[in-house]
């Protein structure tokens, strides 16, 4: 990727419009080349629906490109939030390096462009936002086993068990910069749930009350404060930081992992967690899409069994890497030599992959709460219109996730969670109280 020259007199960050874009791109030999045809014939429209950017596609005659540009401050609510551009820098260090980890899982960067904060990448076709698959009752063959590979293989190669100590700290440095989608993070799942912030919303007047009681619950904000430190001060991976179901495009065949634009060396439980959080929520959001009772009872299952799998095939790939890769400079070989040594390193690894799902049910727990109570939702709950029918799903999956914050020891084992989920996809919350 060689740096192109901007056009004479743009050398600053400016919004690109469709047309602007398209005199951009047509003076960058490669990406113009790749789209075909004349400038004047490319159909350009931007697409975006996230809460942070601009995102265009851009059909040419012999191919086409997706475009993302970062606002200077946060879409979905407005110019009064800022918002550095810097976090595109970041996306792309972070495409580069998952597409070298975990290679094929990522979209291919096509041009970055540090000014104008914008990444041109590989254009995905026919990929759907899994998110939207989900709500519409799809399952993907394909999902868990590449979810896993693209997990366990950016956790582990990024952390103290499989590089060496420096590199490993010039990699937390290279993204230390990212403090401000930290931020985001930080104010918005560990602590705007939990007390009145002006941007909060929910179901209401259905889940005022609940509302309420996760503003007053001690115990709750114990847990998620200590969610909160390990995500603030836990360097042991680089993660994706946003890897919910909204950040993974796929067909039958094929997924793809997106906008890394959140990523940063923090704990490994977050990015499991993110995903199994948004699975557990497509699933207690179905009831809510059913148009006749039991009509999405086959997509229903799947979804379960996924989060299971989601968890144990991660398990096994993750440790099976530090079995054969651990090359890293925590738990040097020399100190586990010998059979007693090799029984020890492993007892070990066990106790390690115990505590790591201990995190992720915490953090699964505090994705899950975020999006029923906090500032952004999602459309598997959004796109149930009656209210109340809504307000039902949601209570459940609040149900569900208070329980996995603040009785870990009730969920020591995926099933455990697949188990109660299943409990909650008929309660009938009693909003009164
Ligand atoms: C203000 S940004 C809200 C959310 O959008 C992103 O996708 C992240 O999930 C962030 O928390
Ligand atoms: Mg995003």
């Amino acid at each position: 990727m060689s740096p192109q020259p901007l056009p004479s007199g743009q050398d600053e960050y400016r919004i690109l419009r469709e047309a602007d874009l398209r005199d951009y791109l047509a003076q960058l030999p490669a990406i113009a080349r790749q789209l075909g045809g004349a400038p004047t014939t490319w159909s350009i429209g931007e697409v975006g629906d996230g809460n942070l950017n601009l995102v265009f596609i851009v059909r040419g005659r012999d191919g086409s490109i997706a475009v993302k540009q970062a606002l200077p401050y946060v879409r979905l609510v407005g110019e009064s939030w800022p918002l550095p551009l810097s976090r595109s820098h970041f996306e792309r260090l972070a495409l580069t390096h998952q597409a070298r980890l975990a290679p094929g899982l990522v979209p291919a960067v096509l041009h970055h462009d540090e000014t104008l904060a914008l990444i041109a990448m590989q254009f995905l076709e026919p990929h759907i936002i899994m998110r939207k698959g989900l709500v519409a009752g799809t399952t993907y063959p394909r999902f868990v086993d590449d979810i896993t590979t693209f997990l366990a293989r950016t956790l582990f190669f990024s952390s103290d068990l499989a590089v060496p100590a420096a590199e490993k700290k010039e990699g937390i440095a290279a993204f230390a910069g990212n403090h401000a989608l930290c931020k985001i993070t930080e104010d918005l799942i560990f602590t705007d749930p939990y007390r009145v912030a002006e941007q909060n919303r929910w179901t209401s007047s259905w889940l005022d009350a609940t509302a309420a009681r996760f503003r007053e619950d001690l115990d709750l904000h114990v847990a998620v404060s200590r969610l909160k430190l390990k995500f603030m001060a836990s360097p042991e991976a680089l993660i994706h930081g946003d890897l919910h179901t909204g950040s993974i495009m796929v067909t039958e065949r094929e997924t793809r992992v997106i906008d890394p634009e959140f990523a940063f060396y923090g704990p490994m439980g977050f990015d499991i967690g993110a995903v199994i959080a948004n699975l557990l929520m497509a699933y207690l959001a179905s009831a809510g899409h059913e148009r006749s009772p039991g009509e999405r009872q086959a997509f229903e299952e799947w979804v379960l069994g996924t989060v299971e799998s989601v968890w144990t095939e991660f398990a096994c790939k993750f440790v099976e890497l530090w079995r054969t890769e651990g090359k890293g400079d925590a738990y040097p070989v020399t100190l586990f030599a010998g059979a007693e040594g090799a029984a020890r390193l492993e007892a070990e690894r066990q106790a390690y992959m115990a505590q790591l799902f201990q995190d992720t049910v915490g953090f699964a727990a505090a994705k899950i709460i975020r999006r029923i109570l906090g500032l952004a939702h999602n459309i598997d709950f959004e796109l149930i219109e009656d209210p109340k029918r809504r307000a039902v799903c949601e209570a459940r999956s609040l149900r569900l996730a208070r329980g996995m914050m603040v009785d870990a020891a009730k969920f020591p084992t995926i099933g455990s969670i697949t188990k109660t989920a299943q409990a909650l996809r008929d309660w009938q919350p009693d909003f009164a109280g």
